[in-house]
């Protein structure tokens, strides 16, 4: 996930609402969930207890820790942590802390657009581990990876946790793996944390948590786009809908409209009609199976060298090596 805390308007956001407004069904990318709303939204929905993903991993991390060092650094090679999205504290602490007790000879490459989130970890880690080497980007993820090639060749290891890959579309896992692909070199690793299919209630009750931040994040998006592109979205009368195939793997959210109503974007002229249970599509969360997950590494050209999982086996950290 990429933080976005700035309060300048996101022409990608225009864009995004101009289209996806006038498509049938109607559709908003979840990308634009992260404002510093959301983003905190979705920091309090990583500690609920129907939120399962956060914890999971979390036990993975703990339990495999010891053996994912050995994966990153044989021989104590010094090697390059590159985490995609700045982190989100909790998970990624407990690797730079285990890392660090174990002398580990490594540099913690933090990469984010959002300069506001990749200042309050660099403030955070340095507090934290004051000898940690650490080395912030604030840059679009491949572009950060480019340069990284021209300046070292201590080996990659890129960090992309907490499912942030379920977020894609199956052609877009294809294509970001087949970027990092074309960025590493022989040798360099990629550590992905995936959800894992299960009980289909399970992955439905994550989405539709007890406390209602699930809701409050999708409605979030059109509070933001009301403040960004003076829009009249009412909030009470849309509400947020999930759904979940297990023959999909994939839960998807939706904003039903519980009326008909019209709806002005004042920033783009627009004028958006709505009809009483119209919906708005706008997030895919995509759940795995490891024969999935084998045939991502196989198409983009990576080995599979390392498969984590919590005790449950919600949740799997995988390591594909280039
Ligand atoms: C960031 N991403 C992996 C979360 C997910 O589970 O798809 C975002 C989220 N959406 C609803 N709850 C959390």
């Amino acid at each position: 996930m990429m933080l976005e805390t700035s309060t300048a308007v996101d022409p990608a956001l225009m864009e995004e609402v101009r289209t996806g407004l006038q498509q049938q069904p109607k559709r908003l990318s979840s990308r634009f969930f992260y404002d510093a709303e959301g983003s905190r939204i979705f920091q309090a929905i990583m500690h609920v207890p129907d939120y399962y993903l956060t914890r999971s991993e979390y036990e993975v991390l703990d339990t495999c820790k010891a053996s994912l060092l050995e994966l990153f650094a044989p021989d104590d090679r010094p090697f390059e942590l590159v985490e995609l999205g700045a982190g989100d504290g909790l998970k990624t602490k407990l690797l730079l802390d285990h890392f660090s007790r174990e002398r580990a000879d490594f540099t913690y490459v933090p990469v984010d657009i959002s300069a506001d989130a990749l200042d309050g970890l660099v403030a955070d880690v340095s507090q934290q581990w004051p000898d940690l080497q650490l080395r912030p980007r604030h840059d679009d993820y491949f572009n950060a990876l480019d340069q990284l090639s021209e300046e070292s060749d201590a080996r990659r290891v890129v960090l992309f946790l907490g499912s942030n890959v379920g977020n894609f579309s199956p052609d877009e896992a294809v294509g970001f793996y087949q970027q990092l692909h074309d960025r590493l070199q022989p040798g360099d690793l990629v550590l992905t944390g995936f959800d894992l299919q299960k009980h289909p209630a399970i992955i439905h009750a994550a989405y539709n948590d007890r406390e209602g931040l699930t809701r409050d994040f999708n409605l979030n998006l059109l509070r933001r786009i009301n403040r960004d592109l003076n829009a009249d979205f009412d909030l009470s009368a849309f509400s947020h809908y999930e759904t979940y195939s297990p023959e999909t793997g994939e839960a998807r959210s939706y904003l039903v409209s519980e009326k008909a109503q019209t709806v002005q974007i004042g920033s783009l002229d627009m004028t958006v009609p709505f009809q009483y249970g119209e919906i708005i599509h706008t997030e895919i969360s995509r759940k795995f199976t490891r024969h999935q997950i084998e045939q991502l590494a196989e198409r983009t050209g990576f080995s599979l060298a390392g498969w984590f999982t919590d005790a449950s086996a919600y949740f799997a950290d995988v390591v594909f090596e280039r």
